[in-house]
């Protein structure tokens, strides 16, 4: 069987009455993407000639990864957030908006919420054998290199295992283990004191899982660090670091890996003297370039479903 009724009137009708696009009323913006996502998926049923057999399997896929709370992550796997980024970087330099630090996913697995610290900040709550400790430091500067005072740079990563809290399947971390936020002061400087992370696996029995491996694709990130840097005069920046050395870090199933965003790693002895577990330890050294508003406006802040930790938000909930 191989038909074509995509050009029918009658599909045609069906479309804008499954949308309700002769009216004025509903959403207009939600109207016009429905139908043209509608229009999109009955052409290509058409013209990949797909089976019933194959549309019930996919509506079924939706409703497991719905129950696995998947739908970002395949996003992510799926180069979708990547695309995005794309688009961001594409419109700045469309806007003749150069440098500044690149950009790159938010992933899945923020939590609103971190304590903010002046300039320096613990954040590995729980104990984690295998992991050793980790300092994550530099500065944070607008295109001018001039060192900005009051931003917020807020950082989160997975344990030794490759698990973040609040998300750990095996429930074994403390809410904002491995989370948390530093104010700068005039000098512009930021430090973590944390352990190493190890690359994100997706959850192998999960929707997202299930679809990579129909495509003979792992679902596997290398070691990163996820940040968001704040101030009130810039735009918000969403980048991550890599940890350099991981054979992932080109091979990124959520494609988040950029050129500029794998700092050298550098191994110094003096960590107990800083309180952490072992007197060796690694550390990255980090600097962050902040881009102005455009028009007074921060067109970087992208709303998203996101855990939320925050006092106001337990109360309310
Ligand atoms: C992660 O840690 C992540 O950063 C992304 C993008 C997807 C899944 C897990
Ligand atoms: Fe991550």
């Amino acid at each position: 069987m191989s038909v074509k009724i995509f050009e029918t009137n009658e599909v045609q009708e069906l479309l804008k009455a499954a949308t309700n696009l002769g009216t004025a009323e509903g959403n207009a913006r939600a109207k016009a993407i429905t139908h043209r996502l509608l229009s999109d998926l009955f052409r290509a049923i058409d013209e990949l000639d797909m089976t019933p057999d194959e549309i019930w399997a996919g509506v079924n896929y939706l409703n497991k990864l719905g129950q696995d709370g998947e739908a970002a992550l395949l996003a992510a796997g799926l180069g979708l957030e990547k695309f995005l980024d794309l688009r961001m970087d594409a419109a700045d330099r469309e806007a003749e908006i150069h440098g500044g630090t690149p950009r790159t996913i938010e992933g899945p697995l923020y939590v609103a919420g971190a304590l903010v610290r002046d300039g320096v900040s613990r954040i590995d709550l729980d104990a984690d054998a295998a992991a050793g400790p980790l300092i994550i430091r530099g500065t944070v500067s607008g295109l001018d290199g001039v060192p900005l005072a009051n931003a917020v740079v807020e950082c989160w990563h997975a344990n030794s295992s490759g698990f973040y809290s609040h998300f750990d399947p095996t429930g074994a971390q403390s809410d904002f283990n491995l989370r948390g936020a530093v104010k700068t002061g005039a000098d512009g400087k930021y430090e973590f004191r944390t352990l190493m992370p190890v690359g994100y696996g997706c959850p192998p029995q999960g929707a997202t899982q299930q679809l990579l491996d129909l495509l003979a694709r792992h679902g596997n990130r290398p070691a990163h660090v996820h940040f968001f840097v704040t101030h009130p005069d810039t735009r918000k920046l969403t980048t991550q670091i890599n940890i350099e050395g991981d054979p992932l870090i080109w091979d990124d199933f959520a494609y988040a890996t950029r050129e500029d965003l794998i700092p050298h790693v550098t191994e110094r002895t003096g960590g107990k003297a800083l309180g952490l577990k072992d007197d060796g330890y690694k550390e990255i050294e980090f600097n962050f370039a902040l881009t102005p508003l455009v028009a007074g406006v921060d067109n970087q802040r992208v709303s998203r479903a996101r855990v939320d930790l925050t006092e106001s938000a337990l109360q309310a909930s």
